[in-house]
């Protein structure tokens, strides 16, 4: 299946479908900049995401589960048609455990690599979750930047709600020396204190304990301050209401089976997209959502 996915998709020294961890399907994005990233079909999981220099600016767990029942740990786990607990389904959906399909790939004339994978209902999504819908996400990785373009169509004949989330884990030096930037003002509602609201006051949020927060109706842009890599990501969202921003700390990361006791100290996550509410998806109809991560010295 790889290797028919290769001749069909690969293109020479832009995309290369392989075999990754665990032999799961991998589209592997190469800029001509020296800039690159990896997409599993699992999830339409981007697992790397590295700079012209070859330095990642993803974090991935190295306890990770590669497996087709599990959802992997770092990258981009994509939360889909539920945001976490917020309803009957499992944790953040059935998107991030399913196999997507790869429909597209390209490479620009500017230099810009395209990959779009799509996924749509099935007997399995439609016994968890009784609608009709495509799912397709399109990454465009270029000499500085990383687009993740997310569309959801209603192919049925009755209005659904869905919440969306790219749930973005990002690699930094040392978390005592990282920063969140762009959200002072912003109502918050914190997991952690049993949902309750509250404004952010910091112009700068750093980390000294576990972080769990969803800020609702943010600004579109965002930044993340790597001070010990003395880098600067900054995340412009369009059509993403909402962001999370989440360190696990020490007592968390020993409860995940899938997460090193000490990689807290060199991620954090800020996510994107609807999760402080739902979408209202009319049928016919189709929502699109993005989130650009570019990345700068500090
Ligand atoms: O986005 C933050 C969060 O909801 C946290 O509460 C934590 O559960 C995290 O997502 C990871 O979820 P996961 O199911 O991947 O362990």
């Amino acid at each position: 299946m790889i290797d028919s996915l290769q001749t069909r998709f690969g293109i020479p020294g832009s995309v290369a479908v392989s075999p990754g961890k665990n032999n799961m399907p991998r589209v592997t994005l190469s800029h001509r900049s020296g800039a690159s990233a990896e997409v599993y079909l699992h999830g339409a999981h981007v697992t790397s995401w590295r700079n012209a220099k070859g330095e990642e600016l993803l974090f991935l767990s190295r306890e990770s589960h590669w497996a087709a029942d599990k959802p992997i740990r770092g990258g981009v786990p994509i939360c889909f048609p539920q945001f976490s607990n917020h309803g009957p389904m499992l944790l953040h959906g059935f998107a991030r455990i399913s196999e997507w399909t790869l429909t597209h790939t390209e490479c620009r004339d500017s230099g810009e690599v395209v990959v779009a994978l799509q996924f749509s209902d099935s007997n399995a999504t439609q016994a968890l979750w009784p609608h009709r819908f495509t799912f397709e996400l399109r990454v465009t990785l270029a000499e500085t930047s990383l687009t993740m373009a997310t569309l959801v169509k209603n192919n049925g004949d009755k209005p659904f709600d869905f919440e969306l989330a790219l749930h973005t884990y990002f690699g930094v030096g040392e978390i005592q020396r990282a920063a969140v930037c762009g959200l002072k003002g912003v109502t918050f509602s914190d997991s952690l204190r049993n949902n309750i609201n509250e404004v952010e006051t910091r112009q700068e949020i750093r980390f000294d304990q576990e972080t769990d927060r969803i800020y609702i109706k943010t600004p579109d842009s965002i930044l993340l301050r790597d001070e010990a890599r003395n880098r600067v990501i900054a995340i412009q969202k369009s059509g993403m209401a909402d962001a999370v921003v989440w360190n696990p700390w020490i007592a968390k990361s020993q409860r995940m089976p899938d997460f090193g006791d000490d990689e807290y100290l060199r991620m954090v996550c800020v996510e994107t997209g609807n999760m402080a509410g739902h979408v209202n998806l009319a049928p016919s109809a189709q929502w699109l959502g993005s989130t650009i991560l570019s990345v700068r010295p500090a």
